[in-house]
């Protein structure tokens, strides 16, 4: 084949290819690697360990030594244009520990707030459900009391008459899981960002039910106590996109 007609069948197959190609593709939102990013809070104050800084809606002066939970269900919710997406997790976050969670790559688009459950689904909430980690045997709840696991540890002392005590909001069982809906305007448009959840402790004490320490400091064992904490989780949790 001599070097011209090797010539003309290149631009002929270029011009070929340019009448017939495929249509350009629509632009599309491009996908997000995005961050799973807990922040602990009490009202204005940042969270610290192991002093009484705090004072909850019941009025009693407290303070944190342990808190520890899953989330699950992680659902962002779309608009006209974009589904519905859900991210399963779970997530065990120790506020001590580990607090940010890689979420992949998440398709762009505009959506219309973010909902995120408290706990673990009822598919997840049996013993042995979950792999057999350090953190998921401690957060074990005990087969007698219909096993599966805690969905949250948060545990500290507060002042009562005077002097301290021991406090343990347990929260487990799958008629305890805390559904929070957040809903907020936000765009995943290709740049790397992060979807922090900011959760308020005092939150757990108050709305609707102002709890009360002193008739209730351990709620494990109590169906009624682990309810009056339910419906108050579900507006502990606050949302923001960080671009
Ligand atoms: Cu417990």
């Amino acid at each position: 084949m001599s070097r011209f007609r090797l010539l003309l069948l290149l631009v002929l197959a270029l011009a070929a290819c340019k009448k017939d190609g495929p249509a350009p593709p629509q632009p599309q939102p491009a996908s997000t690697a995005s961050t799973l990013l807990l922040e602990h809070e009490v009202d204005a104050m940042g969270l610290a360990f192991d002093s009484i800084l705090y004072v909850n809606a019941a009025g009693h002066a407290y303070g944190v030594t342990r808190l520890e939970y899953y989330l699950s269900g992680l659902t962002l919710l779309g608009s006209p244009g974009t589904p519905d997406l859900e991210i399963p997790g779970p997530w065990y976050v120790n506020a001590e520990g580990q607090t940010a969670f890689k979420l992949g790559t998440l398709p762009g688009g505009t959506y219309s707030g973010v909902a995120v459950q408290l706990g673990l689904p009822p598919g997840l909430n049996q013993t042995g459900a979950l792999p057999a980690t350090l953190e998921n045997l401690n957060m074990a709840w005990p087969d007698p009391m219909g096993g599966g696991y805690h969905f949250m540890k948060f545990e500290g002392h507060f002042i009562h008459n005077g002097t301290a005590a021991g406090f343990a909001m347990h929260l487990g069982r799958n008629e305890q899981l805390v559904h929070c809906s957040m809903p907020a305007t936000f765009t995943l448009d290709g740049t790397a960002d992060t979807l922090a959840l900011r959760f308020n402790l005092n939150e757990v004490f108050r709305n609707p039910h102002t709890y009360d320490l002193a008739t209730g400091n351990q709620s494990m064992g109590s169906m009624v106590l682990m309810g009056l904490l339910r419906d108050n989780c579900a507006d502990a949790f606050t949302f923001e996109h960080r671009p």
